[in-house]
């Protein structure tokens, strides 16, 4: 039986690693075997580029670069992780993917959307997930989630307001646009809250955990 592919998305600090977390145990708890990966990364080769995009200067590449090298890493990505696994009847929850290319390169860098669709095709013709979670919330709330954290990769964090509310707006008409695969949840919830919503989406679309 073929597993299945599920994205999670979102602007900074919306809950996407937490909620993963939360799932992957809902469903480990059923007896299924589940693959937590995330993009940029997922493979040595994609977290060698992972390396290239997260850190440095705000303004080190332009949108147009930063597509590039997120679908090198992508389609490496897909290639020995998540097909095989989906092929092999996997559940493969994965912290962000190709929305969120159309998002931050395309709706907040200015990329069309006709340019990053030529894109994804070269690189992966249809290949989409079988479902995804836009996990929204107000950009100044995520924003101060990840500053509270004080991590490292601060190259995207550093990109402005404005960038932050396009991001999220460009999040949202994605889930508009695309409603037989994704779900919008409200990540300024309570964490329990939050992953419940998304189990009621599971059970929805799959009957399950
Ligand atoms: N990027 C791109 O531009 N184009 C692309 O195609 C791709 C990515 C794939 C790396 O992603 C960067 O690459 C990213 C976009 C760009 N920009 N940045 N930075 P990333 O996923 O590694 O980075 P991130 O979005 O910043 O992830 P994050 O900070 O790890 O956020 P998260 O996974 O959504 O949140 P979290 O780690 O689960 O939670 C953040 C904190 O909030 C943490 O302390 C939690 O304990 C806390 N938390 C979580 N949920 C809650 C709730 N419900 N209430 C209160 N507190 C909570």
């Amino acid at each position: 039986m073929a597993g299945h592919f599920i994205t999670l998305e979102g602007g900074e600090g919306a809950g996407k690693t937490t909620l993963i977390d939360g799932i992957a145990r809902a469903l480990e708890a059923q007896g299924q075997k589940v693959i937590k990966t995330r993009e940029p990364g997922g493979t040595p080769g994609a977290e060698a580029i992972r390396d290239l995009l997260v850190n440095g200067p705000v303004d080190r590449w332009s949108p147009t670069a930063e597509a590039l090298l997120f679908y090198a890493a992508r389609v490496d990505h897909v290639d020995r992780v998540i097909r095989p696994n989906v092929a092999a009847g996997n559940w493969v929850l994965c912290d962000r993917f190709a929305d969120s290319t159309r998002a931050y390169q395309g709706a907040a860098g200015g990329i069309s959307a006709d340019r990053l669709d030529a894109l994804h095709r070269m690189a992966l013709e249809r290949f989409e997930p079988d479902l995804t979670l836009v996990i929204d919330i107000d950009p100044m709330e995520g924003l101060e989630r990840a500053w509270a954290r004080g991590e490292a990769e601060t190259r995207f964090e550093a990109k402005g307001q404005t960038f932050h509310e396009r991001l999220r707006q460009g999040f949202l008409d994605i889930a508009h646009d695309n409603p037989g695969r994704c779900a919008v949840i409200d990540g300024g919830q309570a964490a329990g809250d939050v992953l419940s919503a998304a189990l009621d989406v599971f059970r929805d679309r799959f009957g399950a955990p």
